[in-house]
């Protein structure tokens, strides 16, 4: 089964910035679970939301999937619809041959495609329900609006965009705040001080984090017509955006 994440629990002469390698890859539910509050509840709710948005003859894409925990909260709820498939991407060669793997012991009808490449590569086409949970903050910032308008063309009418962000706070204060109760969650959860101040120094330069106001204005300056925070945990949050059906109802 999983391995417990004792990845940052010695301490470290340098510390290198984050990769996700194979070392990751071998704790990595330990550590989703451990580190990203709400994380279960998210994956739920992307799979409600997906029931919802997803359309026949569409594609739905889980952008940054690692081991395919949100592909598989969607592909259960879409196992009625005719023609749909499932494309899961992720630049980590080790995620993506640990994904294969974990896939081939799950039964459905709905076919999903691996690819390993950055997102910023990937073509978005004929799209219902796009995922990215957790992933758009390992973007480079100057990246972000290009990725996501990628998405907004290749979405369908009707379609959604599934956003889950760490994120910070404008106000210096309660982002003080935030961090600290994030912090006090990951003790709680059996993290040690050591640990904990290393991987913030391992993940600071890889993941640069927006405000709430920057990715929902960003979103809006898109086109999509609909956005909203559904789900929030401290500093993290989950958005859907959705992109205005045609007028007509095509
Ligand atoms: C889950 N969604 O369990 N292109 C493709 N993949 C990338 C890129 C990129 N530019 N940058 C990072 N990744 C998952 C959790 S984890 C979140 C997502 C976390 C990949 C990276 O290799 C990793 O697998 C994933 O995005 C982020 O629902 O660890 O905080």
């Amino acid at each position: 089964m999983t391995q417990k994440d004792s990845i940052f629990a010695e301490p470290l002469a340098q510390v290198s910035d984050f990769i996700f390698d194979q070392t990751v890859v071998e704790v990595f539910p330990d550590m989703i679970n451990r580190s990203v509050p709400g994380y279960q509840s998210i994956l739920q709710g992307i799979g409600q939301l997906t029931k919802r948005y997803a359309q026949p003859h569409s594609t739905l894409y889980d952008l940054g999937c690692s081991l395919g925990a949100a592909t598989l909260a969607m592909r259960q709820q879409i196992a009625d619809l005719d023609h749909v498939d499932i494309v899961g991407v992720d630049n980590s060669s080790a995620m993506i041959e640990r994904c294969q793997l974990l896939l081939q012991g799950y039964r459905s009808p709905v076919p999903v495609s691996l690819r390993c490449e950055d997102v910023q590569h990937t073509e978005i086409s004929n799209a219902s329900v796009v995922t990215m949970n957790f992933t758009l903050q390992f973007v480079p910032p100057e990246q972000r609006y290009a990725v996501l308008e990628k998405i907004f063309s290749g979405l369908r009418p009707g379609g959604a965009l599934l956003l889950s962000e760490k994120f910070r706070s404008a106000d210096p204060v309660m982002d003080e705040l935030l961090i600290d109760i994030h912090h006090a969650f990951k003790r709680a959860n059996g993290y040690s001080e050591l640990e904990i101040a290393q991987k913030r120094a391992a993940i600071e330069n890889v993941m640069r984090i927006d405000t709430l106001a920057t990715h929902q204005q960003r979103l809006r300056d898109i086109g999509f017509a609909h956005t909203q925070v559904w789900f929030q945990c401290y500093n993290f949050a989950a958005m859907i955006a959705v992109k205005a059906p045609t007028v007509g109802g095509a």
